[in-house]
């Protein structure tokens, strides 16, 4: 429960509003903040939730004319046009400045939490069933695909449009240039290396786009005998190690622009092109997205000739580590089984296996946008916790 306001007062000749609260706490908002968020409605959309009032209108160096404690539970501020604003307790408690209420905010919102694995992962598993019609299940499975990075999903049917459904259950599916839905089996002139019997070896899908599909799911509707087993390896995992091991080879991982290419026809036909770093990181330096498939990587490299050894010097450090027993985890896909992995930090792989006149193996994947999945999760939560 938000405590209530015991007392209000302008602060800084008036570029502040101090609240205090009942609990003894307090929280300071600058005023410029309020004015541009009055929920009057001239200044905000009910229906949209958005903000209606205009920038161009917003006095950045505005202060209070007056502010007041309506009860416990609002406070009233009259600006220097006479225009009112009203703001409740626990609409104000929310967006404390504060950095615990940011962190908490942040939490909330973003979900940032990760757990970290190698070759010990305890592969979750849920039913495809259950997520399908329950939405706690539902909600366990995109939390966990957020904080663990893969979940496998059992027992869905052995043919094609498992997926399809998948994609309606969180909203829809991300399409490219290989499709709504693509089919991973061994094709004669195959227009991708993943389309023939080859290993694969560690690689996240697509870093030819732009913006990478944020999560991959691939179904298994076929398994072959002998061969064929999944390998995959916690990006992140790898790049925390690789940065505290060899702090110059993530120097150069995660500022070098790696050029891709994928040229082809599939959907329609396609000539991409797009320059990443391996390893994006954030303002912290901390990975947010791996982009690696050795595949797609171009021969076009434009950097200077120099630079080029120490480059293949870092990719080999940071390649080596992720196929160290220490961190990769092998299993099989078996007929039914859907894997649910975060595309940005899961690298995945593939053992060969035999070719032959018939298709012994057939996955059928799909991609999803991460908005989509969190924009779900978001939705799920609220109706799992708030179930009365
Ligand atoms: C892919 C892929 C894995 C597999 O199609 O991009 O990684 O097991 N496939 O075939
Ligand atoms: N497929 C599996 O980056 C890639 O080319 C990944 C994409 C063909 C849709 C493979
Ligand atoms: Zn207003
Ligand atoms: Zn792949």
């Amino acid at each position: 429960m938000t405590p209530g306001i015991q007392k209000v007062e302008a602060l800084d000749a008036g570029h502040f509003v101090r609240v205090e609260w009942e609990d003894g706490s307090e929280s300071r908002y600058p005023c410029v903040w309020l004015r541009d968020n009055c929920q009057c409605p001239r200044c905000f959309l009910r229906s949209a939730r958005a903000r209606r009032l205009v920038f161009e209108e917003l006095d950045v160096n505005i202060v209070v004319k007056e502010v007041a404690l309506a009860d416990r539970e609002k406070i009233s501020i009259t600006w220097p046009d006479e225009h009112a604003s009203e703001y409740e307790a626990e609409w104000l408690k929310k967006r404390c400045f504060s950095e615990e209420a940011r962190a908490e905010m942040r939490e909330d919102l973003f979900l940032p939490e990760r757990q970290y694995w190698g070759s010990d992962l305890q592969l979750p598993q849920i039913p495809f069933e259950e997520i399908m019609y329950d939405d706690e299940s539902a909600y366990k499975w995109l939390c966990t695909l957020k904080k663990v990075g893969i979940v496998l999903l059992t027992g869905a049917a052995t043919r094609q449009g498992e997926l399809v459904k998948l994609g309606h259950r969180i909203g829809f599916l991300r399409l490219t240039f290989y499709g709504p839905t693509w089919q991973v089996q061994d094709k004669a002139d195959a227009n991708n290396v993943a389309y023939t019997t080859g290993k694969l070896c560690f690689h996240t899908d697509y870093p030819v786009l732009q913006h990478p599909p944020g999560v991959q799911f691939l179904h298994c509707i076929k398994q072959t005998d002998s061969g064929g087993e999944s390998e995959v390896v916690d990006g992140f995992h790898v790049s925390s190690k690789l940065k505290k091991q060899n702090p110059q080879a993530y120097q150069i991982l995660s500022s070098t622009a790696v050029d891709y290419t994928d040229v082809g026809v599939d959907y329609c036909d396609f000539a991409v092109q797009c320059k990443q770093r391996i390893i994006d990181v954030d303002s912290r330096g901390q990975a947010v997205r791996i982009n690696y498939n050795n595949a797609t990587r171009d021969t076009v490299f434009d950097i200077p000739a120099e630079k080029v050894r120490p480059f293949y010097a870092a990719l080999k450090e940071f390649d080596d580590l992720l196929n160290s027993t220490e961190y990769k985890f092998t299993y099989k896909l078996k007929p039914g089984d859907i894997v649910t992995f975060d595309n940005w930090r899961v690298l995945h792989g593939r053992q060969s296996y035999q070719s032959g006149s018939e298709v012994t193996r057939h996955l059928e994947g799909a991609y999803a946008d991460w908005d989509v999945v969190m924009s779900r999760l978001r939705l799920l939560r609220k109706r799992v916790l708030n179930k009365d």
